[in-house]
């Protein structure tokens, strides 16, 4: 198996991958994203994944990725997708930095979408007046727990030997490792995961 291959290929060279990783910045980071499509044209553009500042209990959680600038008279913000703890996430909303926390507003639509994971989904968003919905291109896609099988807070080694290890039945994995590996995000755990996890650890990047 080609993955196989790979990860045995990358476990004799250990001591030299960990020192390549540890001279590159983050080389498979997905806190940027790209919108493209939306019907409203506006919200189209690169975003940024910034802390979501708030006082509210409800909000706590929030997941923000800021967008194009964007001004109503003399109210500044910007575009940005938000992921509440329920699962829901949204595009399309205006978001001000004022009185020192966030607040979020609604002009005239906005996009929505459904997942768990913690980083934004790339199709089936759905549209509410706003046009055609998006899609979301993400730089890489190790970031926000993808890959992180052990929970350590990094993608290592150790997160592609226990990727490996489930695909190949030698442990079952639990929920929360599943739902980790699970890289390519279309819904199982296989080969082309192991295959993604091993060639962004050497800096292969989609
Ligand atoms: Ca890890
Ligand atoms: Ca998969």
């Amino acid at each position: 198996m080609r993955s196989q291959r790979l990860l045995r290929m990358l476990w004799c060279l250990l001591p030299l991958v960990c020192f390549w990783i540890a001279a590159q910045a983050d080389p498979c980071s997905c806190d940027e994203l790209t919108v493209s499509g939306a019907g409203d044209t506006r919200i189209n553009g690169t975003y940024t994944h910034e802390p979501f500042i708030t006082t509210q209990e409800w909000f706590e959680g929030t997941e923000m990725w800021i967008g194009p600038a964007y001004s109503i008279a003399s109210i500044h913000g910007n575009w940005a997708v938000l992921h509440f703890e329920d699962s829901t996430w949204f595009a399309g909303l205006f978001v001000v930095y004022s009185g020192g926390e966030h607040v979020i507003y609604v002009i005239d639509h906005w996009y929505q979408n459904s997942s768990t994971k913690r980083c934004p989904p790339k199709n089936g968003w759905t549209s509410s007046g706003g046009g055609a919905a998006p899609t979301i291109a993400r730089d890489g896609c190790l970031c926000l727990g993808i890959g992180d099988l052990d929970a350590d807070g990094a993608v290592t080694m150790i997160d592609a030997r226990l990727c490996l290890q489930i695909v190949t039945d030698v442990i079952p994995g639990t929920p929360e490792q599943r739902a980790a590996a699970d890289v390519d995000e279309d819904g199982d755990v296989d080969h082309d995961d192991v295959d993604l996890l091993a060639e962004q650890l050497i800096g292969l990047c989609p």
